[in-house]
This record gives C-alpha cells, structure tokens and sequence, in this order.
C-alpha cells in the first residue's frame, strides 16, 4: 500500500522559522518546499491534509536580534513574521496555516501542556548553578553566552551547541565564556528549573527509531526514514540522554505557569513544537474542522519537514513531550534535509551570504515563472542524502538547458504546430499503435515519480517529471511532422494529437512542483479539476477540443543578470568581512616573534600630510608622495599606485616610520614608510588618523 493511502488525513508541518530575519534559499530546500511539493501532491490525490507553519518568535535567538538592531522583541517579530508570511505567499508555498508563537492561543496550548506534564510528574524540579550577568543582570541561557568550542576549539560556539563542530553543549562546557550582553565573564549564581528526564525514555525511543515500534506494535516502516536522520537520533540515544532543562529565566516567551515560577519562561524548544498545535487548532476553528481528528487520532499521520539542525527535536524531544502527554500521535516520519551551500560557501546569514526569497522574487521577476524556476532548482539540488551546493551558473544552465530548451521548447512547439495546422482544435488520433512505446514510456515516468514522492525523494521526482517532458520533446523532434504534413497528413494528426495528451500529463505532473508554470498550460488547454489519477490518460483532450497557442513558458536567462546577482553576492559580502574577521577569531592570525617593549619604543612613528604624489615612470607599483612633517618635508616611494590614484592621496593624513633607514629604490631615495592596512587579497589601505592633529605629531 502507498504510505499516502495508509491512513485518511494528513498532518503537515514544517519548521516554524525564527522570525529574526528573512527566508534563504537555504531554508527553502531544506524545509518549504519539500513540504509544500509534498502537499500539493496530496491534494492532488484529492486528500485531507493540514498543511502548518508560522513564526517562531520566542527564544535567544528573537531578543539577540532586538539588542543587534536596536528594538524591543515585538518590533522584531512583528517584522519579520509579516516579512516572511509575505514572501512564503508570494512565493506560493501554500500553507494551510502561518500562525505565530506570540498568538494568545498558543500562550494557552502551551501552557496546558506544561501543566498537563507537570501534573503527570514528568519534570524534576532542580537547583543547579547558572552563568549570570552581573552587569545585566541576567542569567545567561543558551545563546547568551560564547566561548570555546571544548570538543574542536572553535572560539565562538554558542552555549547550547557549536555551529563548528555541531556538538550540542551546555554553557558551563565552554572554555573562557564570555556574556553575549556584557562581552564580560559570567558569574555563577544558582537557579530553579524543571527537567524533562530524557534517560528514562530510551528504551521505547530506541525501539520506535530502529524498529519503527510503539509499545511493541508496528507504528512506521523505519525503511521509509532517511538513513542521516535514523543516525542522528541513534547517535544521541547511544551516547545517553540527559535531563534537559524546559524553563529559562528570560523575560520573553511563554510564562512558566506555575506559582514560583515567576520570571521564567518555558524553553524555547519546548514552546515552539506545540506551536504546531495550536496553529492546527486556529486553522480548525477558522475552517470548521476538528482539530484533534489531526492530532490525537490513529487515522492521522503527522510528518514534519525539517532541516538537519532540528532533528533531535523532532525525533526525540518532542516525541517525548507527546507520548508523555499521552493523547497524541507521534510523526510518521521526518524527512529532513541536510545544508545547502551556496557558491562554494555555507551560508551565512551574518555575513550576508545568501540568496533571499524577497529579493529574488524582485530581482528576476522579468524571468519568465521566476518562481517555477526557482523551485525547479532547488527540487533538482534538494540536500537529501547529502549537503548540496546552489551557484547561479547551474541555476542558469537548469534554467536554458532544462526548463526553456526541453519542457518550454516541447509545449511551444506542439501548440504552435496545432495552431497552425488545426486552428487550435485537438485533431484526431487515427491510428495510435505505432506509438505505444511512447506511451508505455509515458506511463513508466509517471509511475516512478509517484512512487518517489510517496518516498519522499523529490530530487528524483522532480527528474521523472522532466522525463516526461523530455519523452514529448524527443517524440515530437524524431517524428517530424513538418516533413510529413503534406504527404501524410492523417499520420501528422495522430502524432499532435499524441504529443497534445502528453502536454496534459506534463501539465499535470508538474504541477506539485512547478504550479504557476503548470497553471499556464492547463490554461492554455483548457484543462480542468483534473486530478493525480488522471495522469496516464491519453484522452485528457478531445478531438476538436480548442487549445490555446499560449505564451512560452519559460525564458532564457542572460549572462548579464547572473553575472549581477554573483556582484550582488560577493559586494554584500565583502561590506560585512571586517565584521565578520573579528567575530571569527578562529582564523590563525600569523603573528610574528614576540618582542620586548624596548624594541617597540625604537620605532618613530609620525603623523604627516601627504603635499604631492606622482607616478614613477619606471614602476607601475610605486607612488613619489612628498608629506608634510611640521617642522619638514620628506619624500617617500610608496607601493600603492594599483590602490589609489595619486590625486586621492593630496591632503590625506597619514602615519609613517620616519626613522627608517632611508633607501634608495630604483634609484631614489625613499626617506621613510607610509603605513598600510594589507588584507588578506593583498589589497592596500591607508591608516589615518580619526580627527586631524598636528603634522609631526608622535603615534604610539
Ligand atoms: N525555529 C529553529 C530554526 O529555525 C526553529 C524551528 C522550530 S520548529 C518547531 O532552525
Ligand atoms: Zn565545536
């Protein structure tokens, strides 16, 4: 049986994104579109599913963001969670529900499932020893605090995981920590928390994991997991679990419900999963459905769509949470991604190295079904069984060499043909034997891409599609119905009317993955409320039936407009590398031989004004800058004539060694250094000082 038919309603959920800042294209091949494919392909099976999402606004990562720009929280989530419900729609991932955590609603859901818990004795109540800012006057969870990584030696690991290594760690594991709010070394101060004691559900988490059992009955095929994903969790379990703390002292998120709990929030991992009821529960309400059909009955199959970093969420704490619980159903399966990389890089949102959603959707809106190709990419590159890596050039080549030369080509050629022999009306097929191949090869394209999105694998899925495409264009070119339309006119109208029923099977095939482009061409032949199990059919289209000659359904995409959005890319990057180089302190820095302080004091370090600079005729590396000392003028050869043009120079302020001793460099004398900033590219730039001061004026 098809996993899809194995039960009557489906859950869908996919991560709830932070609302901290936009959506990448990162976040959309881990998570968004895997999921939306998915769910349209449901509902073109024609079942009940709930497809939910929204913002995810409480957390470290929420009031770290409204420090860095300056906000209160709520400004922030109010900002970004409006940013991005716009781009997902604008984008068309078509969620059921984009609801938010700050949601009143959820506050409540929430809070019922602490309490539900801490009624069944699920925490234990601890006191242990926190780092706090005494300067704040904090204590410093989770993110607050950075320090070295004790598993790799990374310097800048948060204090629940290193992004380096991915080792998940608690903030006194740090070496030399540091507070993310003050930049000082945290005290230790003791507080009260309540712990999810996750040692004791090993046993039955284990044989749900590997076995794909639940109190000894089958529950899911554990072949149907992605192998990344069963190691992550057995991993985990292997090493042993630990009583996890699921309170924070933090004055943002959802209220820990009890009576001395004032001042404390429930973790943000703990709060953010239930966001997925009490999203499904808003959408119920506002359709008239019964939110527990979807969440507490065995006719339900919950599947959420993640990127790697969340899986022990998914698959184990949270699984833990709603068995605890006790009413709900536990997900079927997890399929999470893996990374996407771009251009040779991971991305990066602080060092502005992504591709985001808002800005491609304006950047190539003049691509024809920008959106389409987009999602053709990503669909093409998904990180399923590996990391993957997006770069424009391969964006450009899917996009000629695949969507406008193979799909576009094929469903412009057959209905300029039809236009032009038939005026547009479906001819007959007078004998269709000979091409049963074609449509055997059909059928087997369509069967394939089926059975891998019942498996989750739209790397593949999206391929078979293709295929079909690829099976019409090839059977269009091979047959050549322009050499036989005067002689064989009846054959000619067997092989349009064919390549017709295969553009409707096109149509309809793409459509989970490329649904504005397949919107276009159902238009175009007037196809409609056809299903999934149309597919296959060789009389989606009549004899007679009017189709449209249509617009072309993809276009080329120039050298000029993916040269721009590489500019684009490496600029915004390169504006943040100061930033970033210091935050990295993981790089070595090279540093020379130590010296004594004495050694320090025999340099004469001066400021000066530059008076004159020239080129040397003889060099195309030097300048000849004459520099005002106060009480002297000195000249100086400098090697920055591939960094400044001399003009620049006139007036600038400079620092220089002036007791070097001076040098004659091809055949002048230089009587002094002018200092420079070299990054790592060798590229050169002047160290002046921040306010004017006196010429002659000593640096140290
Ligand atoms: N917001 C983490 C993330 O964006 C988190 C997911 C929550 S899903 C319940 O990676
Ligand atoms: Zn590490």
């Amino acid at each position: 049986m098809k996993s899809s038919d194995s039960k009557s309603r489906h859950l869908i959920t996919a991560a709830l994104p932070y609302a901290n800042g936009p959506i990448h294209i990162g976040h959309l091949a881990g998570a968004y579109l895997p999921a939306d494919t998915y769910v349209r392909y449901l509902r073109a099976l024609d079942k009940d599913v709930a497809f939910i999402c929204g913002s995810d606004e409480h957390g470290a990562a929420i009031t770290l963001r409204a420090k860095k720009e300056d906000k209160s929280p709520a400004e922030i989530v109010d900002k970004y969670h409006k940013i991005n419900a716009e781009a997902f729609a604008d984008f068309g991932i078509s969620f059921d529900e984009f609801h938010r955590t700050s949601a009143e609603i959820h506050h409540k859901t929430a809070q019922d499932f602490f309490l539900k818990l801490n009624e069944q004795n699920a925490f234990e109540v601890k006191e242990s020893e926190q780092f706090y800012d005494e300067e704040f006057q904090q204590f410093l969870a989770d993110r607050y605090v950075q320090g070295t990584c004790p598993k790799c030696g990374y310097e800048a690991a948060y204090g629940d995981q290193c992004e380096s290594c991915g080792s998940s760690l608690s903030p006194t594991d740090l070496i030399n920590p540091k507070s993310t709010l003050s930049g000082k070394t945290p005290v230790l101060k003791t507080t009260r928390h309540w712990y999810l004691p996750m040692q004791n559900e090993e046993a039955w988490l284990k044989d749900w994991i590997e076995n794909g059992k639940l109190e000894g009955k089958p529950h899911h095929d554990p072949k149907n997991w992605r192998k990344p994903v069963v190691g992550q969790c057995k991993s985990w379990i292997d090493g042993g679990l630990q009583s996890r703390a699921m309170t924070r002292d933090l004055d943002w998120g959802v209220k820990v419900p009890l009576e001395g709990a004032e001042g404390k929030v429930l973790y943000v991992w703990l709060d953010a999963p239930i966001g997925y009821i009490s999203a499904t529960k808003d959408w119920a309400e506002r359709e008239g459905k019964n939110w527990e059909d979807y969440w507490k009955s065995d006719e339900s199959r919950l599947i959420h769509f993640i990127g790697k970093d969340n899986i022990v969420f998914h698959c184990i704490i949270f699984p833990i949470l709603l068995k605890k619980h006790g009413e709900y159903i536990l997900p079927e399966n997890v399929p999470a991604n893996e990374f996407l990389n771009l251009e040779g890089q991971k991305i990066s949102t602080s060092r502005n190295w992504a591709v985001w959603l808002h800005e491609y959707l304006e950047d190539l809106k003049d691509l024809k079904h920008h959106k389409d190709v987009l999602r053709y990419v990503l669909s093409s590159i998904a990180p399923e069984s590996k990391d993957s890596e997006f770069t424009w050039g391969d964006f450009q080549a899917r996009n000629n060499s695949e969507l406008v030369a193979i799909y576009g080509n094929f469903v412009n050629r057959v209905l300029v043909l039809n236009q032009k022999y038939y005026e547009g009306k479906v001819p007959e097929a007078i004998d269709l034997s000979e091409y049963q191949d074609i449509i055997d090869q059909m059928n087997a394209h369509i069967e394939r891409c089926s059975q891998n999105l019942e498996a989750f694998r739209f790397r593949d899925a999206i391929q078979d599609a293709m295929s079909l495409a690829r099976l019409g264009n090839k059977f269009l070119a091979d047959a050549e119905p322009w050499k036989l339309i005067k002689t064989e006119p009846e054959k000619v109208k067997t092989i349009i009317h064919l390549a017709l029923q295969i553009a409707a099977n096109c149509a309809l095939i793409f459509e989970p993955f490329l649904p504005d482009s397949s919107a276009s061409l159902q238009s175009y032949l007037h196809l409609e409320g056809l299903k999934w199990k149309d597919l296959g059919r060789i009389d989606l289209l009549k004899a007679g039936d009017p189709v449209e000659k249509g617009d072309l359904l993809f276009s080329k995409l120039e050298d000029e407009v993916v040269e721009a959005q590489i500019e684009k890319l490496k600029a915004s990057n390169s504006s943040k590398t100061e930033k970033s180089s210091q935050s990295n302190s993981k790089k070595a820095l090279n540093m020379k031989e130590i010296i004594e302080f004495e050694d320090f004091l025999k340099l004469d370090l001066r400021l000066g004004t530059i008076l004159k600079a020239e080129k040397l005729e003889k060099s195309n590396k030097l300048l000849r800058i004459r520099v005002d000392l106060g009480a002297e003028e000195r000249t100086v050869l400098s090697g920055i004539a591939k960094h400044y043009e001399p003009e620049e120079l006139i007036g600038r302020q400079v620092q220089l060694v002036i007791n070097l001793k001076p040098r004659k460099i091809m055949g002048e004398l230089s009587e002094g250094m002018i200092l420079m900033g070299e990054d790592e590219d060798g590229k050169l730039s002047l160290i002046g000082p921040d306010k004017s001061i006196a010429n002659g004026s000593a640096v140290s």
